[in-house]
């Protein structure tokens, strides 16, 4: 049995912006502070220890993001009071991904707890971390951002693994992870693994396609798998084989997932029909790589079955 050792910043609250932009109007914010609280509650009340996470300085996020976009995120909630909510009208590109006073920090506190699991299984190699962190991060590119995330906290961690070895990253979030997709597209000593909705009826739309393999030095090293909507267990299982197997062929020295539980069929506002019990044969088949791993929460909206399916995954995982 190997442990997964959980890492968790309660401070992650205070980023709540008030709404987000659904087709101009404005609609409660799916990617709310309760999210990462009711998982955090479950996993207590199921005599989980969580532990917090140290704090990382700015250099790992400046090895990914522009100066450019960090410094209008950070000026944007510098000079934004407590209460409000901004939509940028540049270096974001939709209408979910506000920014508030507090969300310059709050991300950075992201990027610090799947850094302190990118950390511990440096040192633990045959142990797991869950980094339990939001704003979550796998839409945020190397200049802009979008889909609830700002700075790219999988990638970051990935990124501090890659100076010890092979990475390999798994992306099980029902989006596609455009932003970590294009941070290592030309690079041959990440790969980056991705199942998720078809792009071009779902966020993000612009990537996701089967057809984007990878650049330069990094072509064949990112592997999409787009599925239809409505997608059920045994569709979604033969394809997670199928993306196993890539990461096995590639020999990773470290795993990273970027986990998202908005593939569930109770999720508000995705489209796939996979039950409980999908995300524990998904713990169960990361698990038997037997890898050095850390996960990394990604999405997943309903604050009714996120407890359970975060529960039921971390089992699986130490099995
Ligand atoms: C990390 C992650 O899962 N980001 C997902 C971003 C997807 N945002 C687009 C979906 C917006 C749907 N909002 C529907 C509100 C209806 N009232
Ligand atoms: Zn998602």
């Amino acid at each position: 049995m190997r442990a997964v050792e959980l890492f968790y910043d309660p401070r992650h609250a205070i980023h709540n912006p008030a709404y987000e932009l659904y087709n101009g109007i404005q609609t409660p914010y799916a990617e709310c502070a309760d999210r990462l609280e009711v998982i955090a509650e479950h996993l207590q009340q199921s005599g989980r220890k969580l532990r917090r996470p140290r704090s990382y300085d700015i250099s790992h996020v400046r090895a990914l993001h522009s100066a450019p976009y960090i410094n209008f995120v950070r000026e944007t909630s510098a000079r934004l009071k407590n209460g409000e909510t901004l939509m940028p009208s540049n270096f974001i590109m939709d209408t979910y991904t506000p920014i508030t006073g507090r969300t310059y920090q709050a991300a950075r506190q992201a990027v610090s707890t799947a850094l302190t699991a990118a950390h511990y299984v440096l040192s633990n190699h045959d142990g797991m971390a869950y980094a339990l962190c939001r704003p979550p991060g796998h839409h945020a590119a190397q200049k802009h951002s979008g889909g609830y995330c700002y700075f790219n906290n999988a990638a970051i961690a990935a990124n501090y693994l890659s100076g010890h070895g092979r990475i390999a990253i798994l992306d099980i979030d029902y989006h596609h992870g455009n932003g970590t997709q294009e941070l290592f597209y030309d690079r041959d000593d990440v790969l980056y693994v991705s199942i998720h909705a078809d792009p071009s009826l779902q966020f993000p739309y612009i990537s996701g396609f089967k057809s984007e393999t990878g650049e330069g030095r990094g072509k064949g090293f990112t592997k999409n798998y787009p599925l239809p909507l409505h997608t059920g267990n045994a569709q979604y299982f033969r394809t997670l084989r199928r993306a196993v197997q890539d990461v096995q062929n590639f020999n990773p020295d470290f795993l990273v997932i970027s986990a998202g539980f908005d593939a569930h069929e109770a999720d508000p506002i995705c489209r796939f029909d996979l039950t409980t019990s999908c995300y524990a044969d998904i713990g169960s088949t990361i698990s038997a790589l037997n890898l050095p791993t850390i996960i990394v929460q990604e999405g997943g909206y309903n604050l009714k079955t996120l407890g359970i399916l975060a529960e039921t995954f971390i089992n699986c995982l130490e099995k």
